[in-house]
């Protein structure tokens, strides 16, 4: 089953095949003067794949405002036939992240069975223990899993568990942990018991975990908690990870570190340890933004990639990263900027891929940091296009994906036959 008709893309992609292949085979020769193959490259391409975060579907906002769009997807079925666009453009989404409980469904084989047929796939279930659900018993104004009181505790332990259940039966692997948990006031919050009752509520999550499953701890610096936060940076994330046993990762969300955070370094040290989980990629200025993937900062993305490529290249053990989008799209089309930001992230490994190896060890050895840092910048600056519009068309993607959706009018049909909802939950950051 598709959403964008095949006719459209074929008619698409005809208008553009021939310059593409002109410039492929001019890179590929260009690239043979390296010693690479642009076939293999191409190859490497096709098989990428980076999930889509169902939340990212609808138009995101801040704590100010939320300007939605028209045709917005209200619920899990509609987020899924918006995910299949995404991928039936891009070639390189073939798998959903849910959120729960804004996912929930009574009938979980149904949804499997609807992104089946447009051949997507479930992976890293994300909870949700940062806002009270209508009707519950306790509150998390003061914490989840390390709140001060054991019924809070609980309840954020009892709905991870829900989420793995929730999970299993959509076929994912692996669950991602996010608390808001911290305080805003200097001595409100003792931050020694705070993180203990955090490790003793992980451990029971952790517990929970089926024997082919992974834990992902994801950290963030700041917000909602503005003083300290429990799992505030990458040091409490592996901490608690190492904690917790060897089916408990760290999660590197882009955007959630202090501005100019080596975080190609921490990718390194969390690989180093058998701690690299995924990833959450987006891209961003200040705080927390969300931005699109690549859009500010795409050398800091190729860096963090040429780490990740080593790790492939040294056949690390245990290396087995799941990657994600998670961006909050405030003024985009958020089909537009998930399919521009997966190709993002596919293009800074494909660059990646173009560091000649033992080269840049041979510089390293030898402490000559120009070349070292001439090897990188080479392979950043080829322009890689070609090699991943080709991929797109092997894979009946588009050469050119936003003027496809463009054509293919997607957004204009969804408007009347998705009305708004004013009581639907759009969208979430985290
Ligand atoms: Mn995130």
């Amino acid at each position: 089953m598709r959403r964008i008709d095949s006719a459209v893309v074929h008619e698409q992609n005809e208008q553009e095949f021939k310059f593409l292949q002109t410039d492929f085979n001019a890179l590929g020769e260009k690239l043979s003067r390296d010693g690479i193959d642009i076939e293999a490259i191409t190859k490497a391409a096709e098989a990428f794949q980076i999930a889509v975060p169902s939340w990212g579907t609808g138009t995101g906002g801040t704590r100010f405002a939320r300007f939605p769009g028209q045709g917005e997807p209200r619920n899990i079925f509609e987020k899924v036939e918006d995910c299949a666009v995404i991928n039936e453009l891009s070639g390189c989404t073939d798998s959903i992240s849910p959120h729960f409980p804004w996912d929930k469904v009574d009938d979980f084989s149904e949804l499997k069975q609807h992104a089946a047929a447009f051949g997507l796939k479930w992976v890293s279930v994300n909870s949700n223990t940062f806002q009270d659900q209508p009707g519950q018993a306790v509150s998390y104004k003061y914490g989840s899993l390390s709140n001060t009181e054991k019924a809070s505790r609980d309840l954020a332990i009892q709905h991870n568990l829900d989420c793995i259940s929730y999970g299993q039966q959509l076929g994912a692997k692996s669950l991602t942990v996010w608390v808001g948990d911290g305080s805003n006031h200097p001595g409100q919050q003792h931050f020694q018991r705070a993180f203990e009752r955090y490790l003793a509520s992980a451990e029971q999550i952790y517990k929970g975990l089926p024997a082919d499953w992974e834990m992902h701890l994801e950290h963030k610096m700041f917000e909602p908690a503005f003083y300290s936060t429990v799992i505030q940076d990458w040091g409490s994330s592996i901490l608690a990870a190492m904690h917790l046993g060897p089916k408990c990762k760290s999660l590197v969300d882009l955007g959630h570190h202090a501005p100019n955070t080596n975080i190609e370094m921490i990718v390194a040290r969390l690989i180093q340890f058998k701690k690299l989980g995924g990833f959450h990629f987006n891209d961003s200025k200040y705080g927390d933004d969300d931005l699109d993937s690549g859009s500010l900062q795409p050398y800091q993305q190729f860096l963090i990639f040429n780490e990740l490529v080593d790790a492939e290249h040294r056949k690390e053990a245990e290396f087995n990263p799941a990657y994600m989008l998670d961006q909050s799209h405030n003024v985009t089309d958020p089909i537009e900027s998930l399919v521009t930001s997966a190709i993002e992230v596919q293009r800074s490994y494909i660059k990646a891929l173009l560091v000649n190896r033992d080269a840049l060890y041979g510089y390293q050895e030898a402490n000559d940091a120009i070349m070292a840092s001439g090897e990188l910048k080479r392979a950043f600056n080829f322009d890689v296009a070609p090699i991943l519009a080709m991929a797109r068309y092997r894979k009946g993607a588009a050469i050119n994906p936003l003027k496809t959706y463009r054509a293919a009018k997607y957004r204009q049909s969804m408007a009347p036959v998705r009305p708004r909802d004013p009581k639907a939950t759009g969208s979430g950051i985290i």
